[in-house]
């Protein structure tokens, strides 16, 4: 069916500079941090790493907003550490992949300060800008009513100029025209060619589907006491992706790079399969939110948690892993990254006597699964949310203090809506992805130095002494030891368990997760408890009477006929 390929086996870790290890005591994890655990991170089983952006940045958005593609963001450390880290990875046979965020840039880029600098300027074009609109009043009102990715509208008026600019993120972070074949030809020569010549080998492509905003016209209202309203499915998707995407793919296939866009706002599987289908050449593989959305509100934030059922949850894993049924694309698999909560604090349950086997249930399952997985650092440990006791000003992320600050608006202070805004902040927001890595029990939980003076930009957790790398490394029964266990399954049986057709056997059980892989002859069922209760296991009768074979379970004493609380199985058929 599919075209064996590097990135197809590979086993992606996603770094977060920020918060990963810091070595020079200054609070910020570093470049020569990630250098200095590369052993650590190959001994996972992975075989190549993401870095989120490490570009010089007034980190607005951490790093998201990119002043300079060329260069690296100083605590971070400076291109000769990046040529270092590049080297360091492809001597151990790893690959090493970046960010691309070509969507928008900072406003502190050079390109934009000389756009704003005046409407003759060269580069005014290489942004969008519009002029106002008036209302019957004669107030003056922007172009359109999209509402912004962090809330807000997306236009942000510029004084100078008297025109309006287009960011469907922070106002900082100004989105390019890439309708100008000027502007594109830039971005290819900045942000990729200058990296792909240094040796990284391929991209996670940010928002990428976000580039074609076509006509920009005003959105249907969905939320009447808003001014703003979502507009993802206009500005997603536009007519001229398929043409930019091309040209990318044209620098790209040069240099044998990957890629895996960032697909957000796109329920559509047709359009998704367009994007990854080998013969359309636009990208090899895309981030869909169908599971990391399930359970969000309206404002993502507006939800309870476990605000959905397991057969919803199993839809978008289907859903996923369908797009390689008798195709020639390919898929991934992930639960968590930089934008997500803990996926055992949203999935499983992150209660002290359950965090362990959750670990272990949502490890087995990823690896059961077809694509090209990712892992984000931490999620090799089982590390959780931090808890509904820390103080709102530990959470450091703008899209949560964005939304935190709309709920005081609305609700004028009501103490009742800020209790509720803070828990779906506990349960839901980016900020639990970026403290610090639980690397020990030293100070700071082994992230910075023991003797740094400085804190850590964002406080560590409190449980290392129930989740750190150092101990989980000698310890067989650990989150890690047993992530090492399946990814080496999953190398040894990468027909069935990488490439294999998925069929979720019970769709509608509330409790269990069923499934089959089959490649060519061979058969494998999963079989994930996702209660914290014993559950009979149920397979359906063609495989009850087939004979099988445990390849593994996430716990050590397995029991005949039901499955313990959050324990999950691969059995072999034959
Ligand atoms: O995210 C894009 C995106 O659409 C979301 O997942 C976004 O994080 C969410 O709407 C916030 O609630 C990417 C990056 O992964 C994210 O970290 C950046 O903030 C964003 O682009 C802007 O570059
Ligand atoms: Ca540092």
């Amino acid at each position: 069916v599919t075209e064996r390929k590097w990135w197809k086996d590979g086993v992606v870790y996603q770094i977060y500079p920020a918060s990963f290890k810091d070595s020079n005591g200054d609070g910020i994890g570093d470049l020569n941090g990630i250098i200095s655990q590369l052993d650590y991170i190959r001994s996972i089983g992975v075989n190549v790493i993401w870095i989120c952006p490490m570009y010089d940045s007034p980190q607005v958005d951490m790093g998201y907003d990119v002043r300079d593609y060329e260069k690296v963001y100083e605590p971070y450390g400076t291109v000769e550490d990046m040529e270092r880290l590049i080297a360091e990875c492809h001597v151990r046979g790893m690959r090493i992949i970046l960010d691309l965020v070509v969507n928008h840039t900072s406003d502190q880029h050079a390109w934009f300060r000389e756009s704003r600098s005046s409407k003759t300027n060269p580069k005014r074009d290489w942004y969008i800008w519009r002029p106002a609109r008036y209302d019957s009043n004669g107030n003056r009102k922007p172009p359109n009513n999209w509402l912004g990715n962090f809330g807000g509208s997306c236009w942000e008026w510029d004084e100078t100029t008297q025109e309006y600019y287009l960011h469907l993120f922070c106002p900082e972070q100004p989105d390019l025209n890439w309708e100008n074949p000027e502007t594109r030809q830039a971005i290819y020569k900045s942000a990729m060619e200058f990296w792909l010549e240094r040796g990284v080998d391929g991209f996670r492509v940010d928002t990428v589907n976000m580039y074609s905003k076509g006509e920009m016209m005003d959105a249907p209202v969905s939320d009447p006491e808003s001014e703003w309203q979502f507009a993802g499915f206009q500005y997603c998707n536009g007519p001229q992706m398929t043409q930019y995407l091309n040209e990318m793919n044209e620098i790209l296939e040069k240099y044998d790079a990957m890629t895996v866009g960032e697909c957000p706002h796109t329920p559509d599987m047709a359009r998704v399969l367009k994007y990854v289908s080998a013969k359309e050449k636009q990208l090899n593989m895309v981030f869909q939110f169908d599971v990391v959305d399930i359970g969000q509100g309206p404002y993502k934030f507006q939800t309870t948690p476990k605000n959905y059922t397991l057969p919803s949850f199993k839809r978008a894993i289907a859903r996923t892993q369908d797009i390689i049924r008798d195709t020639d694309a390919w898929t991934t698999v992930f639960l968590e990254n930089h934008d997500q909560s803990r996926s055992i604090s949203r999935f499983a349950s992150d209660a002290p006597e359950h965090r362990v086997a959750s670990g272990k249930l949502l490890a087995l399952m990823c690896c059961a699964l077809s694509g090209t997985l990712f892992i984000y650092q931490g999620q090799e440990l089982g590390m959780t949310n931090f808890p509904i006791e820390w103080d709102m000003s530990e959470y450091k992320d703008v899209d949560s203090s964005n939304y935190y600050a709309m709920v005081a608006q609305r609700s004028n202070n009501c103490s009742n809506a800020l209790v509720s805004a803070k828990a779906s902040l506990q349960h839901l927001a980016r900020d639990h992805a970026r403290v610090p890595l639980s690397w020990s029990t030293g100070p700071h939980n082994g992230f910075s130095p023991a003797d740094s003076k400085a804190q850590p930009w964002m406080r560590p957790l409190d449980d290392a002494h129930v989740c750190n790398a150092k101990q989980q490394q000698t310890d067989k029964s650990s989150v890690l030891a047993f992530w090492k266990r399946m990814l080496q399954l999953r190398r040894e049986y990468a027909d069935l368990l990488v490439y294999g057709e998925f069929d979720d056997l019970h769709e509608e059980h509330e409790e269990l997760f069923v499934f089959a892989k089959t490649w060519r002859g061979q058969k494998a069922v999963t079989v994930l408890n996702f209660t914290d209760r014993e559950v009979e296991m149920k397979l359906p009768k063609e495989i009850a009477g087939a004979k099988r074979e445990l390849l593994v379970s996430s716990v050590d004493d397995v029991m005949e006929g039901a499955l313990g609380s959050y324990e999950g199985r691969i059995y072999l058929l034959s």
